[in-house]
């Protein structure tokens, strides 16, 4: 018997749940009577976040709503090829009538926000939240919250509002919204889909009102085109990756000069994907660690896993700020002066035992 997917068919979407229908009138209460609104991306933000907010840029302008493009962090180098990335700044207006939250629904993504003092301003004014993060919000003062963990991106989330609202998509924002599928689904090839084919539906009436996937896809690709100088980082990356435990986990460490050196074109824990193609390599986690005089405040680990095995999740979430998929997760410590020999030493010997646990029932 094939599982029910976790949504209706609905005559106006393939995709839309009765959730949506239930939170129309909220939503439109919400839109009703504004003018302007800033539209927030969190402190790590990606193009899902990035394509999503250009995306309700150009839905709310259809509606006589204008907008403010708002991140606390730079547009990465590697984004930029979206058109419209440098309307965001890092400087709220004058005057709005509410925030718009995209892609995320963690207050922690918001502490460059509140550092600047912009948090209390934004919460002054109605807070809608659209995110598909599959943990519970620590947001306590949304207006309203559309938090769709059945979508594959923000824009799907987003997709479905317009739908329900009846707001005009025009082909700019049919672009962008495609653009954040096809990053959050890794091009249609993530987990994600192994049981849900609604991003594919979604995409499939965006292409019908004018988004060209194969070149927005193209387009997306080129962008990880990298210069000789990353290439030659990137090899001596591999060379620095760390294997333990008869080569069953990888691991990296990067220090902070290398993250200021190269973050804004090249992520450098992004190299233990490479390890997925060792025989029997189970996880990798990539290390970042963040000094200030000489004090670590801060390491970071993204966590992914080998091919047919699925724990990261089960690993990031015995830390703080800890969680994710089963195949990609992450966590994030911070404190004064930590100690990253024991922080990583800790992620191994749990990364040890879970895989213990999995190798002793297959
Ligand atoms: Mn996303």
């Amino acid at each position: 018997m094939p599982v029910p997917i976790p949504y209706v068919l609905s005559p106006k979407s393939y995709i839309l749940s009765t959730m949506y229908e239930n939170l129309k009138e909220q939503l439109s209460n919400y839109f009703s009577g504004k003018n302007h609104l800033v539209i927030v991306q969190g402190d790590n933000p990606d193009a899902d976040s990035l394509a999503s907010s250009l995306a309700l840029e150009e839905l709310l302008l259809e509606q006589n709503i204008s907008s403010t493009l708002y991140c606390s962090v730079d547009v990465s180098h590697h984004l930029r090829y979206l058109d419209g990335w440098d309307r965001v700044t890092t400087e709220l207006p004058e005057q709005f009538d509410g925030w718009i939250l995209v892609d995320c629904s963690f207050e922690n993504l918001l502490k460059n926000v509140e550092d600047k003092g912009d948090l209390e301003k934004l919460k002054q004014t109605p807070l809608l939240i659209i995110d598909h993060h599959d943990a519970p919000s620590d947001i306590n003062y949304a207006s309203v919250m559309v938090c769709d963990i059945s979508c594959g991106a923000t824009s799907q989330v987003i997709f479905n509002i317009a739908k329900t609202l009846d707001w005009k998509i025009t082909k700019h924002a049919a672009e962008m919204m495609t653009v954040s599928i096809l990053a959050d689904t890794l091009g249609f090839t993530s987990q994600f889909l192994n049981n849900n084919s609604s991003p594919l539906r979604v995409v499939a009436e965006l292409v019908d009102l004018g988004a060209e996937l194969a070149d927005l896809n193209e387009r997306r690709l080129k962008q990880f085109q990298i210069s000789t100088d990353i290439f030659g980082y990137k090899a001596e990356l591999m060379k620095r990756v760390e294997f333990h435990y008869d080569n069953r986990i990888a691991t990296i460490d990067i220090p902070h000069d290398e993250i200021k050196e190269y973050s804004m074109d090249y992520n450098p824990t992004v190299i233990l994907d490479e390890t997925r193609n060792i025989e029997g390599l189970a996880i990798s986690i990539g290390f970042k660690i963040y000094e200030k005089l000489g004090n670590i405040y801060k390491v970071t680990a993204r966590i992914r896993c080998g091919y047919g095995y699925r724990f990261a999740d089960k690993l990031a979430s015995q830390f703080a700020d800890g969680g994710g998929h089963p195949y990609a997760a992450g966590f994030k410590v911070e404190g004064d002066d930590l100690n990253f020999a024991q922080i990583k030493r800790d992620t191994l010997d749990k990364a040890y035992q879970l895989l213990q646990e999995i190798d002793s029932v297959s």
